[in-house]
């Protein structure tokens, strides 16, 4: 029976860069979810008897979720849910299910790398019928109906078990429990080797995957285990837990070091690798060689017709802006053209729809392709190991090869989170504020070059997406980005991004905080971020 229920408006029910993200216990007050995933359906059109992705993270309230999702699409008028089995589907793997069932959308939960547990994160996001991020027009029109919402419906009968694959009648439509990573592994055999990646693993090859507890452990386990004969052990905290087991699934130097240490011993596996909460992320650590983000991208691009699903070469290549502009560098050699567009995979959408670009990246160990409409962190490593198959030389050697060809862009990443939000929006403010007057300016031997506040013209569909972070460059083709993050549940999150080219492959192995050294003092300067945050140092680096 479906069932209409009063509600009134919760405050702050705004998306953010992925989704709307909250602490647990916001999301477990009563209505809350429904309130958010009713104003979703009102702001959407033409979905009467359409499928609908579900699936989330496994993280704790993951369950309790999918079983409210499911019973108000269906008693919105959806046709078919499509689940995960256990209420579990990556994010990428989300993406693909809503491509190949030509779903209407998907309603993917989670928060990403952000912990989870009773105190820790929440989260939700819709995702349209090209399997992206819902652009920021239907985010918009969401968090507007979440202002005026009045009413909710719901499905009243028992809950679906989540863990039997099969179909079943619900309602007046009906629910289908997948298996959540055949699909998926299917399309990475389309687009990989996996005969020369298998043949990598029996010369010896060795891989430490750390799915960190989080859902990409049966998606690694089946690829890089079962499918292509990586040596049990390979895949690590292969288990989703609901708490993530105590893990932070961020997979950056910090809360991935010990893959760091491992990889910088001279025994250690040729490559260390892990994913993020909900599998779009990705870390790459060869032995003795830490990739950057940036760096992994320019790379990948750069070698990406080695794999069979990119012989055909790239269409584009597609960067977010604080990303570096290591992968521009590529783009130019290719003779293809290069998308600079806001942080945040919704941006994407629309280049890769067009087929204006095939590869796309963000600094955040986000990469991904036309294969879906989300970064895919395993896609990344397989390319990776696809990429080492065919070359057949270390991560080291490629890496150091790519920046004597293209030059290195020196890149760091600083964070200054929970920060006051007041402190961190007087600071970008100031910046703005202080734009016209920056250029010219010089500050020991740098010289500001040019400064703004980023926008983006999206070519595809003409909107305009304003102060997306502020850019200052420097003459001798130095870079620094502020901008705050969308994604945080606690305060406010100031990111520095600070970028140098070095075109000298003699002057290319020094330390990256050396490299960076006068931009990173200057950017405390610039912005006054001890004046307006009250810190003196960074509480991560990246
Ligand atoms: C961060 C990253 C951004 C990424 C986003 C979602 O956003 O900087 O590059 O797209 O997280 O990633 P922000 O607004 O906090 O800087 V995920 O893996 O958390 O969905
Ligand atoms: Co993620």
């Amino acid at each position: 029976m479906i069932e209409t229920i009063a509600t009134t408006p919760f405050e702050g029910q705004r998306p953010g860069t992925s989704g709307l993200r909250k602490k647990t216990p916001v999301f477990q007050t009563p209505g809350y979810l429904e309130n958010f995933v009713q104003s979703i359906f009102d702001s959407l059109e033409g979905f009467e008897g359409a499928t609908l992705v579900l699936g989330g993270d496994g993280r704790f309230f993951n369950r309790e979720a999918i079983q409210v999702v499911l019973k108000m699409a269906l008693a919105n008028g959806f046709g078919k849910i499509l689940v995960g089995r256990g209420g579990i589907l990556s994010t990428p793997a989300a993406s693909h299910l809503i491509r190949k069932f030509s779903a209407f959308g998907g309603v993917v939960l989670s928060a990403s790398h952000n912990p989870g547990g009773p105190h820790g994160d929440f989260g939700i996001k819709y995702n349209s019928a090209n399997g992206g991020p819902a652009p920021e027009k239907v985010t918009e029109a969401i968090f507007e109906r979440t202002k005026a919402i009045s009413r909710y419906r719901i499905l009243q009968t028992a809950d679906v078990d989540l863990d039997r694959t099969g179909s079943l009648r619900l309602g007046p439509g009906a629910v289908e429990i997948i298996d959540p990573v055949a699909d998926y592994a299917q399309l990475m055999q389309q687009l990989f080797d996996f005969d020369r990646i298998a043949g990598l693993f029996k010369s010896g090859f060795r891989l430490r995957f750390d799915a960190m507890s989080a859902v990409t452990g049966p998606y690694a386990a089946r690829i890089f285990q079962d499918l292509l004969g990586a040596p049990a052990g390979s895949v690590l905290n292969a288990k989703p837990l609901p708490d993530f087991g105590g893990h932070h699934p961020d997979p950056n130097l910090v809360h991935a070091r010990h893959l760091y240490d491992l990889a910088m011993t001279a025994d250690g596996p040729d490559l260390c690798a892990a994913s993020d909460g909900d599998g779009d992320r990705n870390l790459i650590i060869g032995r003795g060689r830490f990739v950057t983000p940036s760096d992994s991208l320019a790379i990948l691009a750069a070698n990406a017709h080695l794999a069979p699903g990119y012989a055909g070469g790239l269409k584009g290549i597609a960067r977010s802006m604080p990303t570096s502009r290591a992968a521009d560098k590529v783009a130019e050699k290719l003779g293809v053209p290069l998308f600079e567009t806001p942080t945040g995979w919704k941006f994407f959408g629309n280049l890769l729809d067009a087929g204006l670009a095939t590869i796309c990246g963000e600094e955040s160990a986000g990469t991904g392709s036309d294969h879906v409409r989300e970064k895919d962190g395993l896609w990344a490593i397989l390319l990776w190991l696809n990429v080492l198959a065919v070359r057949g030389e270390s991560i080291d050697a490629i890496v150091t090869k790519h920046w004597a060809d293209y030059g290195r862009n020196f890149y760091a990443r600083y964070d200054y989170e929970e920060v006051e939000a007041d402190g961190a929006n007087a600071l970008i403010k100031a910046l703005r504020d202080a734009l016209p007057g920056l250029k010219g300016k010089h500050y020991g031997a740098l010289r500001i070059d040019a400064a703004d506040d980023f926008a983006y013209h999206d070519p595809v569909d003409g909107s305009d997406s304003t102060h997306q972070g502020i850019r200052i460059h420097f003459e001798d083709g130095g870079r620094i980005v502020y901008r705050l993050s969308g994604t945080g549940t606690a305060g406010a999150t100031l990111r520095v991004y600070i970028e140098r080219f070095e075109p000298d492959p003699a002057r290319q192995d020094q330390e990256t905080a050396t490299a960076l050294g006068d931009l990173i003092g200057l950017s405390n300067e610039i912005a006054g971020i001890a004046k307006f945050t009250g810190r003196t140092a960074p509480s991560v680096i990246t």
